[in-house]
């Protein structure tokens, strides 16, 4: 029975009891021991790090179910419009800290985890990172989370329970290696089984054709095989809000139900195999970032996800018994990249095949609900599924697409241009052997609205990708949202020490939320007792750097140096190759010195952290080539400590949180036009970090902001590229003098076997060097001369440093996600317990 059949006495009854925690200090460490005893069956006899973490994070989980119950309460009974934002990628890295400084109540732990004789800095690192996202895309996802619970937006998020998240990245001799990451291994506090909410999802099977109730004859999808979707919650605190959001993952199951008539008498292993099949639908996530590869058990997956959250949906909105005219009035949502596609033509099958509503009527309704984020250009991301792949696995669903496809062409032959190159090109169905689905294109004709993450991204997908697009539905369709990122974690969390300097100086913390505050900075840019204050946040966040590196990795290096960090995911277009050509050309130059000279040198310290997806070979041997040079350089004694080179294993958003606030410079270096927006450059310069970046994605909105003077740009324009790749191919590349030293000594092995860096270094020459390093190395080494050439006057650079954070407040994911909720969602805050 539910809360609305229980009797008033009943009612009264519950509402004694559910009483609110307490946070005082005294009542933390009794929720804490009382976890101890209970969840976790420990004492003081043999409680360790590991479980007075988990009996700590219990006892905060307790006091956000409150938040959560609350908000879901009242999100129940006022059913105002939800948004969905659904994301095959989540990469939200650890919790325990986030949710205290949510909560308002991490200095009253602090001092319960120490009266209980821990320190709650030795507790925060034993959580594991929740890490089931790749890159920026799964990042995006987890900072819009936090700025919806924050702003008390009704939404939550879908997503799927991998129970491997990325890999663990191993360095042995050079190379990557990667072992699993087995993230549940131990209790997750984090999230919460709903074991009562589950969906059947269907795969394979064949259509037949039906009488509907109403005597209407409709296709039906019949047969095939059965997994069972069973939902997790993540409760997504809010900050300084009693509002508390969500994030729904699908895990898959065995189906429990018994099917005689299928069932193999005798053959016992084979059905068990079978249930460990459905099981294994949701065990890993893909590890390719900006890259797909079009393996059958990816595309299940992306349908699991999909039907498993639309059946969710659409469960919540039929309690609310509105006609289905209203849907996109109760629900939006909004598709982080390609990914969730296919929740266009599942809409449209429960629609017309289960629901009984006309086609036009239908996919009228579709059409209202969805939203689509395009984050990527680059041809080898663009998702494109093989037509006999889907028909076999989702045979209904590709009648549908074809059917979306040829109504949608008949408009616009009829409408727009009968122009047959023209809707060859504009059609869903790529014309290939065999035929593709131009996932892209399906999810602009299913949605109202589309839009790139940065402006000069969204300039490109209006000009190319969607070119035809923009011309047949008007440009208003096509619009422009610059990612952000969320203040809470990448400064108020991971930069304490510049947090606290902040709030001093602006005498309060609503910067916090209100990000644009931190223009207040700027009047103390030029005062030189604020400057002091500033560089010495600043290097005590490079000597946390330093001494991480030390106990990690065994390298010393010098606090005092320029921090040079690169950290993102290893890719071509991204060119971590150009940085460390440049590194080797650094280190040549040093070598040549006189000792005076040498001494006259800025030191340098080269830091570089990254995943390579584990088939993509070329990135691999960026990484080995990294690891050769800082081998070399860094037991070179001639160069006197001028020059560092460290290559952090491991790269993931808990490591981010040390290494991102102890930037001097951070390298944001793609060719132009390949990196949609980047976020990474965005955390670097709140954090008082300078750029070194291309004219690319946000940097070139980050320049705009914070002022042309405080950022280092070089290289040629993204309107350049198609040119200069056509000259290169028809009258080869030009190598700089200095690129060819850097070239001859690799080839001389001086980084050790010249062979092992020969399809690396093919890539420039034989390779006709497609991500243009020979055309940008130039420029590149001149503005490293002008970084160390400013570094030199501390002054200067100080003030440089305050101006880039004081700029930042554009870049808040609060900004971002206010802007989806005005013009996609039309969503409006709900704000809960006040
Ligand atoms: O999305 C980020 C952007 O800031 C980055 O510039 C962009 O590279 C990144 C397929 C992707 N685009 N596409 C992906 C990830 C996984 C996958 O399987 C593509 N990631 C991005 C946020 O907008």
């Amino acid at each position: 029975s539910t809360r609305e059949e229980l009797d008033e006495k009943a009612k009264s009854n519950w509402k004694k009891h559910m009483l609110p925690e307490k946070n005082d200090t005294d009542s933390i460490e009794q929720d804490i021991v009382h976890h101890t005893i209970t969840t976790l069956c420990r004492g003081v006899y043999n409680i360790d790090k590991l479980a007075m973490y988990q009996a700590t994070a219990h006892s905060v989980r307790d006091r956000l179910l409150e938040d959560w119950n609350c908000t879901q309460e009242a999100l129940h009974k006022e059913n105002p419009k939800r948004c969905y934002y659904m994301s095959m990628e989540f990469l939200i890295g650890r919790a325990l800290d986030n949710a205290l400084n949510c909560l308002k109540v991490k200095k009253n732990y602090k001092e319960s985890v120490n009266n209980l004789g821990f320190s709650l800095e030795d507790l925060l690192v034993e959580e594991k990172d929740a890490a089931l996202g790749n890159g920026g895309l799964g990042r995006l996802a987890a900072c819009y989370m936090d700025s919806t619970a924050t702003l008390d937006y009704p939404t939550w998020g879908y997503g799927l329970r991998y129970q491997y998240g990325i890999f663990k990245q191993i360095i042995k001799d050079g190379y990557q290696n990667e072992m699993p990451d087995y993230w549940l291994n131990f209790d997750n506090p984090w999230e919460f089984p709903r074991t009562d909410i589950r969906y059947e999802v269907r795969f394979h099977g064949y259509v037949a054709t039906k009488m509907n109730e109403k005597g209407e004859s409709r296709m039906s999808w019949e047969g095939g095989d059965k997994v069972q979707a069973m939902a997790y919650d993540v409760p997504i605190p809010g900050f300084d809000t009693k509002g508390c959001g969500n994030i729904r993952l699908w895990s898959s199951k065995p189906l429990n139900t018994f099917d005689f008539d299928s069932f193999n008498a005798g053959d016992y292993e084979r059905s068990v195999s079978e249930q460990t099949n459905a099981q294994n639908l949701t065990s890993v996530l893909y590890p390719n970032d900006n890259h797909l590869v079009g393996k059958e058990l990816r595309l299940k997956q992306e349908y699991f996800f999909v039907s498993a959250s639309l059946q969710d949906i659409i469960h919540r909105f039929k309690r609310a018994k509105c006609p289905w005219k209203d849907f996109p009035d109760k629900v939006a949502v909004q598709m982080n990249d390609t990914h969730p596609t296919l929740a266009v033509p599942e809409l449209q099958r429960i629609l017309v095949d289960v629901e009984g509503l006309e086609w036009d009527d239908a996919w009228d309704i579709v059409t209202r609900t969805f939203a689509f984020t395009n984050h990527t250009v680059l041809p080898e991301a663009l998702e494109c599924w093989s037509v006999p792949m889907m028909e076999k696995i989702l045979p209904r669903h590709m009648q549908i697409i074809y059917d979306i496809n040829l109504f949608f062409l008949q408009k616009v032959e009829r409408d727009f241009s009968p122009d047959r190159e023209l809707l060859k090109r504009i059609s869903i169905i790529e014309e290939t052997s065999p035929q593709q689905v131009r996932m892209a294109y399906l999810a602009v004709v299913g949605s109202h609205t589309v839009n790139g993450v940065a402006a000069l991204h969204s300039d490109l997908i209006r000009k190319n990708l969607f070119n035809d697009f923009v011309k047949y539905y008007g440009p208003e369709k096509f619009i422009n949202i610059t990612n952000g990122i969320t203040p809470r974690r990448w400064l108020y969390q991971s930069n304490p020490a510049l947090r606290d300097l902040i709030t001093k100086t602006l005498g309060s913390e609503d910067w916090a939320t209100h990000l644009d505050l931190l223009q207040g900075l700027k009047k103390y840019a030029d005062d030189a007792a604020f400057q002091d204050a500033w560089a010495d946040v600043k290097l005590q966040n490079k000597k946390r750097l330093a001494d991480w590196i030390k106990t990690n990795m065994n390298i010393t290096v010098n606090p005092h140096a320029l921090f040079d960090i690169q950290v993102k995911r290893i890719h071509e277009y991204k060119r971590q190759f150009m940085n460390i050509l440049s590194v080797i050309y650094r280190y040549k130059s040093l070598k040549k010195m006189s000792a005076e000279d040498l001494e006259q040198q800025v030191p340098r310290v080269v830091i570089f952290g990254g995943k390579a997806a584990p088939g993509y070979y070329i990135a691999k041997l960026v990484i080995k080539l990294i690891n050769s040079a800082a081998d070399v350089i860094n037991n070179d004694v001639s160069i006197k400590d001028m020059l560092k080179v460290v290559f952090i294993p491991d790269y993931n958003v808990s490591l981010a949180e040390i290494i991102v606030p102890a930037s001097d410079i951070s390298q944001h270096i793609s060719t132009a036009g390949t990196e949609a927006s980047g976020t990474s450059n965005m955390k670097f310069v709140l954090n008082g970090g300078l750029i070194l970046g291309t004219v690319d994605g946000a940097n070139i909105e980050i320049c705009e902001q914070i002022g042309k003077e405080n950022i280092f740009m070089f290289g040629v324009l993204a309107d350049a590229v198609d040119d200069i790749r056509h000259n290169q191919k028809y009258h080869g590349l030009f190598i700089d003098a200095s690129l060819q030293v850097v070239i001859d000594a690799i080839q001389g092995g001086e980084f050790g076997d010249p062979s092992v860096f020969g399809p690396l270094i093919n890539t420039l020459t034989y390779g006709g060097d497609y991500y243009l390093i020979s055309t940008d190395f130039k420029s590149y080494l001149q503005e490293h001369t002008v970084v160390d050439d400013t570094f030199r006057d501390r002054a200067v650079w100080n003030k440089k440093s305050i101006m880039c954070t004081a700029g930042m407040g554009f870049f808040s994911s609060d900004r971002a996600v206010r802007t989806y909720a005005e013009k996609i969602w039309k969503l409006k805050p709900f704000k809960v317990g006040v």
